[in-house]
């Protein structure tokens, strides 16, 4: 028998995982402190169905730390430098978590519900620890804790249509990062225009766990004739798109600026917030990025495996076979000592073109 994670309560099971198990899922990953569904049929068959119909994930993983109370706005923007003072009610931002060295301690969605309820939508650390420290320790006016609410994915071209069915036109009108109180079953919840892939669609932030399965089987009941089917964040297609997936492409010993986020900072802003005067100071004096690498043929690089050696020597973040552009493809952490001097790298005798993150079009193209 293979391996397998043994199930505990620490492993927590999720509203919907029920369903995901009768749906067949073949493997899963623990994602603060939860199980995350990562493949059904298999990456390559379910990289393509997302890419041509319609998928139901259960993201219930990305847990939210709700901050409520009258000082939660300003406890947000304590803990990101992206300026929030413009958010508007149920509006989302991605915007970096930062400790006061700048380094990245998460990268989740905010979203402003109202001027005294904020969710932080997370990726895989546990920031309700953090937040409630900073809380405690700055003295402010604000509850910190983790609201029974589990994120559904509906995510391909055909999601759109088929929310409509459940939802109603109006999730027509949503736009990206933008989200409207909708209801299921006389529950109003908040879904959103956003999600892990770049295939358009829409997340579900299902706050009442009984509602769970109804919702679940009525979205599979009016997407029959859409083909729709269980699926889960795709290692392919985000890498493809250039979503980055803290742990593993950055992790706390990151800044934002090493990672290419810099674009969601706003280092300039009168905000009152940890990681400002660090992250000024730093600007311009990093010794790495983040960078994409593009091969003609695949090989294998188990984790840690490392390039290059001595002071250059850095860890593979992340690969996998793209089957669309028939290309290996490689995230690492690179220094700029190697990337201002060198357009290509060698692994395992296999030439490879260094890129950007995304990875240009014309560069995923080439013969
Ligand atoms: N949805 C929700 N929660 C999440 C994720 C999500 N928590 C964990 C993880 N994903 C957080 N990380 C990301 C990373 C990228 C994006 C969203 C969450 C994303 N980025 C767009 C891009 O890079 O093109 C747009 C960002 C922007 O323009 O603001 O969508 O997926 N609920």
């Amino acid at each position: 028998m293979a391996p397998i994670i043994t199930p505990t309560r620490r492993t927590r099971r999720t509203h919907f995982t029920r369903r995901v198990e009768a749906a067949g899922v073949k493997g899963f990953t623990v994602y603060n402190h939860m199980l995350l569904p990562s493949v059904f049929e298999s990456p390559e068959a379910d990289y393509w169905h997302l890419c041509e119909h319609v998928q139901v994930w259960d993201v219930a993983a990305e847990r939210q730390v709700e901050l409520k109370g009258p000082d939660a706005a300003k406890l947000a923007q304590l803990m990101t430098p992206r300026d929030l003072s413009n958010a508007q009610p149920l509006q989302g931002k991605y915007a970096p978590i930062c400790d006061a060295r700048g380094r990245i301690l998460n990268d989740p969605v905010v979203i402003k519900l109202s001027d005294e309820r904020w969710w932080m939508s997370l990726a895989d650390s546990d920031i309700k620890l953090w937040a409630d420290g900073l809380a405690q320790g700055y003295g402010l006016d604000v509850e910190v804790f983790e609201p029974d609410v589990s994120p559904l994915g509906v995510q391909g071209p055909k999601s759109t249509e088929l929310m409509a069915r459940v939802f109603g036109a109006e999730v027509r009108d949503i736009r990206f990062f933008w989200g409207k109180m909708l209801s299921f079953e006389g529950q109003e919840m908040y879904v959103a225009r956003s999600g892990w892939s770049k295939q358009g669609g829409f997340e579900i932030y299902v706050n009442n766990g009984e509602l769970a399965e109804p919702l679940w089987d009525a979205l599979f009941t009016a997407g029959e004739d859409l083909n729709v089917r269980a699926g889960c964040p795709n290692g392919i297609e985000r890498m493809e798109a250039g979503l980055l997936s803290y742990g593993s492409d950055m992790d706390e010993t990151n800044n934002v600026f090493e990672c290419g986020l810099d674009s969601y900072l706003n280092l300039d802003a009168p905000i009152e917030s940890l990681s400002l005067p660090a992250l000024k100071a730093m600007a311009n004096t990093q010794t790495h990025k983040l960078r994409g690498l593009l091969f003609p043929e695949a090989f294998d690089v188990p984790a840690p495996y490392y390039l290059m050696d001595d002071d250059q020597r850095t860890e593979v973040r992340s690969s996998c076979w793209s089957p669309r552009y028939k290309k290996f493809m490689l995230y690492a952490m690179l220094p700029l000592s190697y990337t201002a001097a060198n357009e290509t790298l060698t692994v395992q005798g296999v030439t490879g073109t260094i890129t950007d993150i995304p990875f240009p079009k014309e560069k995923l193209l080439e013969p």
